[in-house]
Order: C-alpha cells, then sequence, then structure tokens
C-alpha cells in the first residue's frame, strides 16, 4: 500500500512492514467508552461493521484507545492534544496524554484508511492500514473557524454537520458570530424583543432565525463531544442594528434604526454614555457565559465608525470587565488595541492584511503589550467569504484581489506582525462571514478545500506542499459528500 496524505502533517512517521486490516471481528478497546464509541461511529457507515466497544486486557486483532502520561519520541509541543498512533500487524494503538490527543488521532487513523471511509454508504474494499508509527502535536492551541449566523441565519443542523466537518482537521475551536447589523440571532432571557424583532431578517429581506438557548447547549454539547470549544461574539458597540430595532432605548438620542437587509458596516453604534445599555450587555454577557463552558468570550469591537473613539475606548475598557467578571477572556478585533485599558489578559483577532496596514499592527501590539495573546485572522489569506477565484458566483472581494488555496498558507505566524513573537499567538483562525452564503452547500463551497490550509498552517511546524496533499485529499472530501469550491 502506497503511504497515505496526512494532513495536518503530522510531526513524526515511521513506516514499517506489513499492515493491519480492520475487520467485522474487530474489537475497540478501551477505557473510554465516549471515545471508543465515537470511533466505531466513524468506522461504521463505510464499513457496514458495527464493532464491539470492551475494556479490560487487549489482544491480537484489536484497536487500543488508551491514556498515556508518557507518549515519547518527538517533543510534544501542547502536550493536551499530542497523541502516538501505532500500527503493527497485530494491533493499532492509539495512546496520548488526554482524551483530546486520542481524538486526534483518531482522525489520523481515518486518513490512514482508505478515502471511501467516509462514505455514508458501505464501500466492499479491504479496510487495510500500513503499518506506521506516527508521534504528533499541535503548533499552535487554538485552531479555529468562524461561521457568522447573522447576515445568513444558519441553525443547528448546518452547525453540527460544519463541526464535524473540521474535527477531522483538528481544528479545535468554533467561533459563531452572534449578531450583527442584519440580525440578532441568540435568546437573552429578559430581552424577547432581540429574538423577535431582531431576528426577524437578514440579508436580502429573507427570514432570518435564531437559536433558542437549547439549540446553542445542543451545539456546544456536540461541539464539545468533537473537542471543539465554541466561541460566541456579541458585535459591540457597532454592527448593532439589528439590538437597536429590538430595543430602541439602546440608540444614541435621536436614532431610529430599521431592519437592514444590505452588506454595509459601519453605521449603527449603541449608546455608549447610557448605563441601560451597560444593564443590557451585562445580562447578555451573563447568559452567554453562563451557557458557554469555554474559556473565552468574544465582544467583537471591529469598524466601530460610528463611535467616537474617546467613547469607545472607555466603553471597551468597561465591556471587557464586564466579560472578565463572568468569568470569561474576552476576545475583541483588533481594533480593541485602541483602548489601553483593556481587562487583564484581553485577547485580540488581528484581521488585517499579511502585510499589515495603517493602524492594525499598532493596535494588535497594543493588545500585546497589555499581556494579551493574539489569534490571527489574515483577511487576504485565510477570509474563507473572500473569493477563491475572481468573479466567483459567491464570496467577497474587498481585499482587492481573490484567495486561491496556494494563497492560504503563504505566510508566516512568526512574522507577519513585527515585533509579536509566536509565543504569544494563541492561534490561527479562519472566518467565514456570510452576506453572500446562503446555503449549506455555500459553506462547504467557500469552506473547502481552503480551510484545510489553514488547519495545516495552525497544526504543522514545517508546512510544505500543501497544495498537493489537499489535492490528494480530495477524494475523501468527495466521499465525504462536501461540494468543496476550486481547487
Ligand atoms: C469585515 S472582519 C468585517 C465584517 C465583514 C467582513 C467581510 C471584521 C472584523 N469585520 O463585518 O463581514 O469584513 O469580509
Amino acid at each position: 500500500m502506497s503511504s497515505s496524505v496526512l494532513l495536518p502533517a503530522p510531526r513524526s512517521v515511521v513506516e514499517s512492514e506489513g499492515s493491519f486490516t480492520i475487520t467485522k471481528g474487530t474489537r475497540i478497546v478501551t477505557d473510554r467508552p465516549e471515545l471508543g464509541d465515537y470511533l466505531a461511529s466513524v468506522l461504521q457507515p463505510a464499513t457496514g461493521y458495527e464493532l464491539t466497544v470492551s475494556s479490560g486486557a487487549a489482544s491480537e486483532g484489536d484497536i487500543v484507545l488508551e491514556i498515556n502520561p508518557n507518549i515519547d519520541g518527538v517533543e510534544v509541543g501542547h502536550a493536551a492534544e499530542a497523541y502516538r498512533v501505532a500500527v503493527d500487524r497485530r494491533t493499532i494503538v492509539i495512546d496520548a496524554p488526554a482524551d483530546a490527543g486520542v481524538f486526534a488521532g483518531i482522525q489520523t487513523l481515518r486518513q490512514l484508511l482508505p478515502p471511501e471511509l467516509e462514505s455514508r454508504t458501505p464501500a466492499h474494499i479491504d479496510w487495510e492500514v500500513s503499518a506506521v508509527t506516527i508521534v504528533d502535536a499541535p503548533r499552535f492551541a487554538y485552531r479555529g473557524v468562524m461561521l457568522d449566523i447573522s447576515r445568513h441565519f444558519f441553525g443547528v443542523d448546518t452547525i453540527m454537520r460544519l463541526i464535524d466537518q473540521i474535527a477531522a482537521f483538528k481544528l479545535n475551536h468554533l467561533h459563531l458570530h452572534l449578531s450583527d447589523d442584519q440580525g440578532w440571532r441568540i435568546e437573552i432571557p429578559g430581552w424577547p424583543e432581540l429574538t423577535r424583532a431582531g431576528a426577524a431578517s437578514q440579508v436580502g429581506g429573507g427570514n432570518g432565525g435564531f437559536l433558542t438557548t437549547a439549540d446553542y447547549e445542543q451545539i456546544v454539547h456536540y461541539a464539545a463531544s468533537r473537542f471543539i470549544t465554541v466561541v460566541p461574539e456579541i458585535d459591540l458597540p457597532g454592527h448593532t442594528n439589528a439590538a437597536l430595532v429590538a430595543y430602541p432605548e439602546l440608540a444614541p438620542s435621536g436614532v431610529t434604526a430599521t431592519p437592514y437587509h444590505g452588506t454595509e458596516v459601519g453605521f449603527s453604534t449603541v449608546d455608549t454614555g447610557s448605563e441601560r445599555v451597560f444593564e443590557f450587555i451585562d445580562d447578555v454577557v451573563g447568559h452567554l457565559a453562563s451557557i458557554t463552558p469555554g474559556p473565552y468570550l468574544h465582544i467583537g469591537g471591529d469598524e466601530s465608525l460610528s463611535t467616537q473613539p474617546d467613547d469607545y475606548r472607555r466603553f471597551i475598557a468597561r465591556v471587557t470587565r464586564i466579560t472578565a467578571a463572568h468569568g470569561k477572556l474576552p476576545i475583541g478585533w483588533h481594533e480593541v488595541g485602541s483602548c489601553d485599558e483593556l481587562a487583564d489578559g484581553t485577547i485580540g483577532q488581528y484581521w488585517g492584511y499579511v502585510t499589515p496596514e495603517s493602524e492594525s499592527a499598532d493596535q494588535a501590539r497594543s493588545i500585546v503589550r497589555q499581556g494579551g495573546q493574539l489569534v490571527l485572522s489574515p483577511a487576504n489569506a485565510v477570509y474563507l467569504d473572500i473569493m477563491p477565484e475572481a468573479n466567483f458566483r459567491i464570496g467577497l472581494d474587498w481585499t482587492g484581489s481573490s484567495t486561491p488555496l496556494a494563497s492560504v498558507p503563504d505566510w508566516d505566524p512568526a512574522t507577519i506582525l513585527p515585533g509579536v513573537d509566536e509565543n504569544v499567538i494563541l492561534g490561527i483562525e479562519a472566518p467565514l462571514w456570510t452576506e453572500t452564503i446562503e446555503t449549506a452547500t455555500d459553506i462547504d463551497t467557500l469552506v473547502f478545500p481552503r480551510v484545510l490550509a489553514v488547519a495545516d498552517l495552525a497544526w504543522t511546524d514545517a508546512v510544505s506542499d500543501v497544495v498537493p496533499r489537499v489535492h490528494a485529499l480530495l477524494p475523501r472530501l468527495d466521499a465525504a459528500g462536501i461540494q468543496y469550491g476550486p481547487a
């Protein structure tokens, strides 16, 4: 058997003689039943096998999943996700210091099997894995995708599908952009108009929608089962037209908001001088914090062009404190770095260009100077809503050109921002803004295959040959039924 394409590329791959074949008699042996059941569920549709998951002693013919504090062989970076996969003629053993690592190892095992594994219907082939030992760990702790469910609304099923798709490539954060000018998409107790008037429409004037608390909890729970942390965002103080439609009292005096179905930015702001606005924010942040197990809560802060700069800085200082008071680490788009009184540890999300322009790099450095880390989302490299080729049927091109697959990894996270060292870079996130995205197929088309290059860049130390490796994975995406865009 030829060696498999692995993406992200692992740290160390040592091939040896022979192979292991998964049959209907293969057992999954583990003390971690949830991980065992998960592996069985990954293998079931295409193999047709209902593999037994049991605990106790392993023997020849078994797939073993186990926690092992000492996997050695390579230096293991972010140890929580480090893992080893060892395949020989007798067994497949996936071991790791923590469950997240076992899960990552399961994703590697998937890619060691034929691409037909990803099909929903049985394929009558040999499920053979060549003998190999892989030891691996990620470069960055935060490897994310953002989905904007405000410009166009997407519900639980579409979001869970995206979770499964990205988990397969070891992405571990899903940022949900839950509010913007066009729609407020999350239920908040005590503020019913947010999801009545505020969620009634979307870009183009369609029906909109919102997540109930139960929907959100279902998403968070499903994401956790895939070792993905959900990062909720409420965009403030701009990008708030939908909230102002719902509660006119939150608007600056003299401003009357009306429902907005277009795609301009920068025209809305809450009244940053109103105590009622801070009560509102305390309720919103408090509720989101209470239903979000992950450590982060994103407060937006981008493109607040209708907020006076002094007001903006005071506002951001206070909102980061409110967020911290509810036990969450605030994240803000890099503009929050214009404030020099950020709550401790506030994280910045850099969305400037690969070659920084205007104040974007200074604002990012200000966040680092105040003790925060950065998530990197350079718009002309990893914005998934930017067209993959000129004049594409969907997507934007405000970055000045399209972003083909080859451009996605064509930058160095360690040097993109002069004066910002790798040790303050928490990770990389690829946002999908949805001004032009209306269906789950549109999501597939803009996310894939480019997100694979993001996943590789965020995990792998020495990125190389991403484009041919992505091409080699396309049969796997086909088998999974992913309607990917230009490769
Ligand atoms: C800029 S990126 C925005 C969004 C738009 C996006 C379109 C950022 C923090 N703000 O409001 O949807 O461009 O690419």
